[in-house]
């Protein structure tokens, strides 16, 4: 076997110059003359893979001989981001990259820009993933993080004259993409459909159809760790080329006809957060990966082995479910291991459990996937038995558990109805190790509600792991001036790899000189922040006011209206005399959301929020006190330039319905003061800044619960508090819809009528802080101590701490060690 040693570390500035050169001279094809930044893009990012291909190798050797069980993180998105910067600060080659790139007569920022972001995912969920493999490798930790490459990521948003959401196919692969491998050689056979025949007393599939799942790796390095993991997407492709009999009868377009629906599968990303979809095509995506990338693990552990010894998988890997879009691995591993390799039931069942665990990111009850078995059975005939299976020995097990009958029936994993269904939440509970929640108050109310049942019978099944996200691109890439104070005033940048060491802060709090210094970052974000508004939307954006944002998907929960409609009740308030404009602080407020597309209520809220803006900041009555602004196609570049310039975030979600948010991480990491309720992470937050470094407000879980029993009615706060009234009002009476009174009316209706997330009831509170909020921002040295207490405290929320405590509760496995 070749010996593999550690790679060549670090590469010279000469060295990156000239493996420019050769990549633009013989992969490019242009001299550096005729190069332009986006063929220095390629050049470059090709230069940092040659770099890391050993790391890369020994990675996998030592995983695949050491005695070290790897993670196989399974998800049906990878919201990754830009490459470049993030692989050359994590590999250490920063400086000689921007070295070589000026040396060669470019712009470094020009060459990252002209990087197209792969947006392979909806949200937190998706950019959870993208954190979590950069932590393992970070903390060394042999991982896979498998998914799907789409063709097609999240949709481009824009806007219409009217201010409505339009969404654009998103064809990010249009240009060549230099960080993705095509891997053709370690492809996998996926098959769908047909039936099952009995043999023997065997069961043998007799599928219908397969497709090719090919791999396109993606290196992970981890930050200083020498070590590099693998992201592995599959795409999917036809085996048939054409159907030549097809083709002879000159029906070309029937002849490619399968080609193209085998393609179709891993074409485009389901634009849905949050909520399932239920769609054949989606069951096809989340079957298609799984089952690749479970023959992949028994291609790489046991190379070249007709009969592993598969009891062994369990110590070569643990699948870490994310969320239950891959739970269909579940019935798929008893598949394989019964019917491909002979073992008996017992058997498989005791290697499938002891490798899957699962995560849950919903409470909404409604939100966890329950698919058709009819369409399972259509799909997957073969899986569909199993999990009849699975389910009638999950109940014989209940039965020695509790002599509860209707609790066993609440907890079947297939419904007992006309058309039964599979609840995929239980099948994933009951079929693996541990589950866990995404917050402290989230996997509370996983035990309370959504799995109860569960819980009672297997408390020992659930625990919590608290979100995280990675300092590395949030911190560090996102804003390099904080990073560097940050670095000033612990005397060390080791705080990169370990986030607690930024609680070496606090005492600088009380240092008015480090505050002003840290409050003059802050400025100069905002500032870089206005101009790159400037560039990129056109918008004129003053970084003298306080700047105030809310960026999430938009979703009713999340309550975007609760946040507009305070803030046109201030316009009411200003243009009704009622609060002098003198008085008023002033406040840009910027927002970011994407929509469903099918999802009404959300789009008609953007196409509001859009008007506000309209009316708002073409008003010569509020003499500039008060913008909006909505940047359209928020994403993960947007993200990284918003946070650091943020003052105020908003977390402002109905109590019990955010299962964590992790924008409120990357908020508090970079210095904003946080208006929120008691939901998801927000608890925990507020807990570690300490509670006079919070603006809290609105409901608890507690009350909501209780108000909802009591029977609510939005429209007693309609009529309770002036200022909400003069807001719908304005709303209903076409203010913001020059004068139509219709526009709007589904969206008051509902408010009135509805409102399902009570908003109504948690304004009055809303619009009370707003006083401390603004009291304390007219006291700047005051505002910015708070902040940076915020900095100071937030450590925890590193996902190099979420990957540990994975890795000690629920993996039970470790690093491999640097490589020097
Ligand atoms: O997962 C994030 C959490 O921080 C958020 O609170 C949570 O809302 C989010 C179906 C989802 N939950 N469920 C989804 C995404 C796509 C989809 O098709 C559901 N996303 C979340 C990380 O834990």
């Amino acid at each position: 076997m070749t010996e593999i040693t550690a790679p060549k570390s670090p590469v010279t500035t000469a060295e990156f110059t000239e493996g420019i050169r050769e990549q633009l001279k013989y992969g490019q094809g242009v001299t550096p003359e005729q190069a332009t930044p986006a063929d220095v893009y390629v050049a470059s990012s090709l230069v940092v893979r040659h770099y890391l291909q050993d790391a890369w190798f020994k990675t996998q050797q030592d995983m695949v001989n050491g005695h070290t069980k790897a993670v196989g993180y399974l998800s049906a998105e990878f919201l990754i981001g830009k490459q470049l910067r993030n692989a050359l600060l994590n590999a250490g080659m920063l400086d000689q990259f921007d070295e070589a790139v000026e040396g060669l007569g470019f712009d470094p920022q020009a060459v990252v820009d002209s990087e197209y972001e792969p947006a392979l995912g909806n949200g937190g969920l998706g950019r959870l993933a993208a954190c979590y493999v950069d932590s393992l490798a970070s903390l060394g930790v042999p991982a896979f993080g498998y998914g799907i490459q789409y063709r097609y990521g999240i949709f481009r948003q824009e806007f219409d004259e009217q201010g409505r959401q339009i969404e654009k196919p998103e064809y990010w692969l249009a240009n060549e993409e230099p960080w993705g491998h095509t891997d053709y050689n370690r492809s996998q056979k996926v098959s769908f459909g047909g039936d099952v025949v009995e043999k023997d007393g065997k069961k043998i599939w007799k599928p219908a159809w397969s497709v090719r799942a090919v791999p396109v790796d993606y290196m992970v390095p981890g930050y200083e760790s020498g070590r590099v993991n693998t992201l592995r997407l599959w795409s999917a492709r036809s085996y048939d080329e054409f159907d030549l009999l097809t083709f002879n009868k000159s029906e070309y377009l029937d002849a490619v006809k399968p080609k193209v629906e085998a393609e179709n599968i891993s074409k485009i990303l389901y634009p849905e957060d949050s909520t399932p979809q239920g769609k054949r095509l989606r069951l096809e995506q989340q079957y298609f990966f799984v089952a690749a990338s479970i023959k992949d693990v028994i291609r790489v552990f046991y190379p070249g082995q007709d009969k592993p010894d598969l009891t062994t998988l369990p110590e070569k890997i643990t699948f870490q479910l994310n969320d239950t879009h891959p739970v269909i691995g579940i019935p798929e591993l008893m598949r394989v291991l019964i019917d491909e390799y002979g073992y008996d039931w017992e058997t498989a069942w005791d290697i499938t459990t002891k490798t899957f665990n699962y995560t849950c990111h919903t409470l909404l009850p409604e939100a966890l996937e329950v698919w058709p078995a009819n369409l399972i059975g259509e799909l997957l005939p073969r899986h569909l038995e199993i999990i009849k299976e699975i389910n009638e020995h999950f109940l014989n097990e209940l039965k020695t558990k509790t002599r509860d009958k209707e609790k066993i029936e609440r907890m079947r994993i297939v419904t007992n109805e006309e058309n039964p269904k599979v609840r995929m939440a239980y099948l994933a509970t009951a079929g693996g190790s541990h589950v866990n929640g995404v917050a402290e108050l989230h996997s509370q109310l996983l035990k309370d509600v959504t799995l109860r049942d569960f819980s009672d019978l297997y408390p020992g099944k659930f625990s919590n792991v608290t979100n995280g996200v990675t300092p590395r691109r949030f911190i560090r890439l996102a804003n390099p001036r904080l990073s560097n104070l940050i670095t000033e005033g612990l005397g060390t940048d080791k705080w990169l790899s370990d986030l607690d060491l930024l609680k070496g802060l606090e005492p600088l709090a009380q240092d008015d000189e480090f505050v002003k210094k840290f409050a003059a970052v802050k400025q100069a974000n905002k500032e870089d922040f206005a101009a790159y508004a400037k560039r990129e939307f056109d918008f004129d954006l003053d970084p003298n006011t306080m700047f105030n944002s809310m960026i999430k998907r938009l979703h009713e929960y999340k309550r975007q209206s609760l946040k507009i409609l305070a803030l046109i009740a201030k316009y009411a308030d200003i243009k009704s005399g009622k609060v002098s404009v003198d008085d008023v602080l002033p406040r840009t407020v910027i927002f970011g959301a994407k929509s469903a597309p099918g999802y009404y209520l959300a789009k008609l809220t953007i196409q509001l929020i859009n008007n506000v803006a309209r009316v708002v900041n073409n008003d010569p009555d509020i003499k500039g006190k008060l913008h909006v602004y909505f940047p359209w196609n928020y994403n993960v570049r947007l993200a990284q330039h918003l946070i650091p310039a943020t003052e105020l975030d908003e977390q402002i979600s109905q109590a019990g319905k955010e299962a964590s948010g992790t924008g409120n991480m990357k908020f508090a990491l970079n210095g904003a003061l946080t208006v929120g309720t008691l939901d998801g992470a927000n608890v925990e937050i507020r807990e570690r800044v300490g509670a006079e470094n919070f603006f809290l407000f609105g409901m608890t879980v507690d009350e909501v619960e209780a108000l909802y029993a009591q029977g609510y009615h939005p429209a007693v706060y309609y009529e309770r508090d002036p200022r909400l009234k003069a807001a719908i009002d304005l709303v209903a009476g076409g203010t913001f819809s020059e004068g139509d009174r219709n526009t709007y009316a589904p969206l008051v209706a509902d408010w009135l009528t509805k409102d399902w997330f009570m908003t109504l009831a948690d304004f009055t509170a809303y619009c009370d802080i707003q006083a401390d909020i603004e009291a304390l921002y007219r006291q700047p040295l005051e505002w910015n101590r708070k902040a940076l207490l915020n900095v100071a405290r937030t450590g925890y929320f590193s996902s190099d701490r979420a990957i540990q405590d994975y890795l000690d509760n629920i993996w039970h496995t470790g690093s491999l060690g640097k490589l020097a």
